[in-house]
């Protein structure tokens, strides 16, 4: 039986604002998902002006890991995992993005994390910037609407990466950098840009000039990273949602292609260092208006990624004469005219269920950009019973979990597509990020805290803690 290449890096996935808890501590300042409440019963997330006494904030306490590190990374050693994947929150080394000094208290945080995993032989893998700009940088600046902010990005990457360099060789710059791509979803272009959209302004031209601002910090971060550390392993990070024409009707074909742009716009400049005909077309034809500085061309050439990131939940179906759906209302994923596909089945939350939509997607990002790719995110989101003897039996999130993985394995071992690794979307049950409740649950330590962050924060192990950790264990053998 086959195994998973040497070095495969299986690990779990995190983002500080998601479980850290201990939001206002050691001179933390907020960042825009402080200010963010939860939502319920598709009642979506609610962003509030500043951070309001009233009402509640999932994300202040999460599940307290800032002061539970030291056992929960004993449990993640205990299940065998490589690698953790989890952030850096901006605010708390730039509480207000514009300090001229980082805040050593939360440098400190970080080299206690760093250090304790590293004891336990678990690599850690560091996002920059997952949904964690200071507030301050959002309110007084719009965020990266304004290119000033891009200065302030690329100092605390520069910090982070000089202080962590002996720890830390793989590095993502922006979590899902592209799923503001869905513009009519507010909590997208807040959360990854730190932008609100007002008024009589056109959200995709907002959009593209924030990206803008990104792709050119994101470029700068990697140059200044290569310069400190040579080896530093420094990518990108996009959700990707495969999206499939819904019959062979060419009219769908093409609808469905050119939806996919819309996945691969911002990894080709990532990647390939340039912006692709179709957008520069775009922009032409609806007339928008994207301030490029002269250098820009040459900054996103010289700060390529050396390898790409993504997220996998779910693939899409559209169907190029189907009612169109840009009212922010979510059908599998959000992409305008999605229709259900016959095939697979969907989550409760109804994100479809598509293994081989993982194996497709290795191919063919492999196929367009030809470098080493990383699943950063896949996981299972479901409600978790705690059964009477204290069990918990999550056979539906080993079942899915198999499957993808299976699929990762034929990719890797069948198709040839060089995959540095796997990370299991929030290996300890954390707050969703899409509606900032508890019951959408991901992990395989189960966590006693409910929606409105009652709980005793015990920890427990899921049955897919012990399925997890032989796999790791046989290195994918029994797949
Ligand atoms: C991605 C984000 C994560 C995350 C995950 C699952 O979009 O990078 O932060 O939480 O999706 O989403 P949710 O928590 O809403 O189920």
């Amino acid at each position: 039986m086959t195994k998973m290449p040497n070095n495969f890096l299986w690990g779990g996935a995190l983002a500080a604002h998601q479980f850290e808890g201990g939001w206002n501590q050691a001179g933390k300042g907020p960042s825009v998902v402080d200010v963010m409440t939860a939502g319920a019963n598709g009642v979506p997330r609610e962003i509030t002006e500043t951070v309001e006494p009233d009402k509640f904030h999932p994300n202040h306490k999460a599940i307290d890991f800032y002061h539970h590190y030291k056992d929960d990374i004993a449990m993640f050693a205990e299940m065998g995992l490589k690698c953790l994947r989890t952030s850096i929150a901006w605010s708390r080394i730039f509480p207000t993005g514009v300090e001229e000094e980082p805040n050593e208290a939360g440098l400190q945080f970080y080299d206690n994390v760093f250090d304790e995993l590293l004891k336990h032989g678990i690599q850690p893998v560091i996002t920059l910037s997952h949904f964690e700009m200071p507030l301050h940088l959002a309110r007084e600046y719009g965020g990266f609407r304004n290119r000033k902010v891009i200065d302030f990005f690329v100092k605390f990457a520069e910090v982070c990466f000089n202080r962590y360099k002996d720890k830390v060789n793989y590095w993502l710059t922006f979590n899902e950098i592209n799923n503001k791509m869905d513009v009519y979803n507010p909590i997208f272009l807040w959360t990854n840009s730190g932008v609100v959209v007002h008024e009589g302004e056109n959200p995709r031209e907002v959009m593209f000039q924030a990206g803008h601002h990104e792709l050119v910090a994101s470029a700068l971060a990697v140059a200044k990273g290569k310069a400190i550390n040579a080896d530093f392993q420094i990518g990108a990070m996009v959700s990707h949602v495969p999206i499939y024409p819904y019959s062979s009707n060419p009219e769908d074909v093409m609808f469905a292609e050119a939806e996919m742009r819309e996945r691969y716009f911002f990894p080709d400049v990532h990647v390939r260092g340039y912006y692709p005909n179709y957008v520069l077309k775009e922009f032409e034809r609806e007339g928008y208006h994207i301030v490029f500085e002269d250098g820009d061309k040459e900054i996103l050439r010289n700060g390529k990624v050396d390898y790409l990131g993504f997220s996998y939940y779910m693939s899409t179906t559209v169907k190029s004469d189907a009612q169109e759906k840009n009212d922010g209302t979510v059908v599998n994923g959000g992409m305008a005219k999605s229709v259900e596909n016959p095939y697979i089945q969907s989550t409760d939350w109804g994100w479809a269920i598509d293994p081989t939509g993982l194996r497709y997607t290795l191919n063919r990002l492999y196929d367009r950009y030809q470098i080493p790719l990383f699943i950063v995110e896949n996981g299972f989101g479901a409600i978790d019973t705690v059964e009477a003897d204290g069990s918990i039996n999550d056979n539906h999130r080993i079942e899915y979990l198999e499957a993808h993985m299976q699929a990762v394995k034929k990719a890797v071992n069948y198709d040839g597509v060089d995959v540095i690794g796997y990370t299991l979307w929030g290996i300890i049950d954390i707050v969703s990020f899409t509606t900032g409740e508890m019951k959408k649950r991901y992990g395989m330590i189960y966590v006693d805290r409910d929606n409105k962050g009652n709980g005793t924060m015990k920890r427990s192990k899921k049955d897919s803690f012990f399925w997890y950790k032989n796999i790791i264990e046989t290195n994918g053998k029994e797949l």
